[in-house]
């Protein structure tokens, strides 16, 4: 389908986002899937900026129409997709674990008392791209690590804490100790008043990650999480502190990296910067996280990219879950870093 091509061309153009014929059919399938265009994003796999500019090029050439706020395949659109062979998406997620691979059991009662003191946390703000997982989301990563023996007696660290990891595990009782740097004073006041009301004792600094570490924090700990931005420089430098902060070879770390934000192409020189870390990726779940919806959509640049405007209802942007282990020879990243660490072609949430 010389057509497919074309669009996956002009697109690239366009957007400076990797997009190939099969970018296209995604959208296709998406579009036969749904007619919200937070649901196709979400289907498509392709980063926004992506999916919203392939929109707009099948329109001009009346495969897809904006009827209101739904987006359909027109007649010629429904015939391209026959003939190029595009179906729409088949689902055979596991409705237990949603694909998770665990699932909460023993921890409920931890689960429970999370449930209700994440009710008072502090909205997700703008100034540093926080949007965080659902509450089980959360405890499903608790529950993920301590499958892989990442928690029991270990020294745990949390860099960047929107998602209120510290507090989930540290409500385990299961790591031997648990400190979080994180930017936001709101977010360190409210985990270290948990932690009082609570007895979690939960080590919560202030801490800018573009910042190289407080010293004492430099190889001391077994098992670090983060969820950094999507930029290469913006994983590279906090999983690269996650990474300074462990104590030695064959400790673990845990973040998510996105599709919505992120292009293969990007994946690509993501995984080459972990391998040369000296890491290894030993799991990679996708859709493992879901974001809860921000208040502030209208604000970031993926609004003005939309062909219809309607505010996202469902949840739409999700994460893979990366865990990484240290082998022989690895080596953290703690230089400074300057520049916007937040924004790149393919970003559209900040
Ligand atoms: C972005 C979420 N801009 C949503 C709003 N990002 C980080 C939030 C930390 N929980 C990136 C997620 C994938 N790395």
């Amino acid at each position: 389908m010389e057509i497919l091509e074309q669009i996956a061309k002009e697109a690239e153009a366009n957007t400076q986002v990797p997009a190939y014929r099969r970018s296209v059919e995604k959208v296709i399938a998406a579009v036969m899937s749904s007619s919200n265009f937070w649901r196709i994003v979400d289907l498509s796999d392709e980063p926004l900026p992506l999916v919203a500019e392939i929109l707009k090029l099948l329109n001009k050439r009346d495969l897809v129409a904006f009827e209101g706020t739904q987006i359909l395949l027109t007649e010629a659109g429904a015939e391209l997709a026959k003939k190029a062979g595009i179906e729409p998406f088949a689902s055979h997620r596991c409705p237990t674990c949603k694909g998770r691979s665990v699932v909460i059991d023993e921890l409920k009662s931890a689960y429970e008392k999370f449930l209700k003191i994440q009710e008072n946390r502090p909205p997700a703000i703008h100034q540093y791209d926080q949007g965080y997982v659902t509450p089980e989301n959360t405890f499903a990563r608790v529950a993920l690590a301590d499958d892989r023996g990442d928690l029991r007696g270990k020294n745990v660290i949390v860099l960047g804490d929107d998602d209120l990891m510290s507090i989930a595990l540290a409500l385990t009782g299961l790591p031997a100790k648990v400190t979080i740097l994180e930017i936001d004073e709101r977010l360190v006041n409210f985990i270290k008043e948990v932690s009082e009301e609570y007895n979690l004792n939960i080590d919560a600094r202030v801490h800018d990650l573009r910042e190289p570490l407080p010293e004492d924090v430099v190889g001391a700990y077994d098992t670090f999480f983060t969820d950094p931005p999507e930029t290469v420089e913006a994983i590279k430098a906090f999983v690269g502190r996650g990474v300074a902060t462990l104590k030695g070879e064959r400790c673990a770390g845990y973040f998510g990296v996105t599709r919505r934000e992120s292009s293969l192409d990007k994946w690509s020189r993501i995984q080459k910067v972990l391998l040369d870390m000296g890491l290894v990726i030993t799991d990679l779940l996708h859709n493992f996280n879901e974001y809860v919806n921000w208040d502030y959509y209208q604000e970031m640049r993926g609004w003005q990219l939309t062909p219809v405007k309607e505010p996202p209802k469902d949840i739409w942007y999700r994460s893979t879950q990366f865990r990484v282990e240290t082998v022989r020879g690895f080596k953290g990243f703690n230089d400074p870093i300057v520049g916007d660490i937040y924004n790149d072609a393919e970003s559209s949430t900040t």
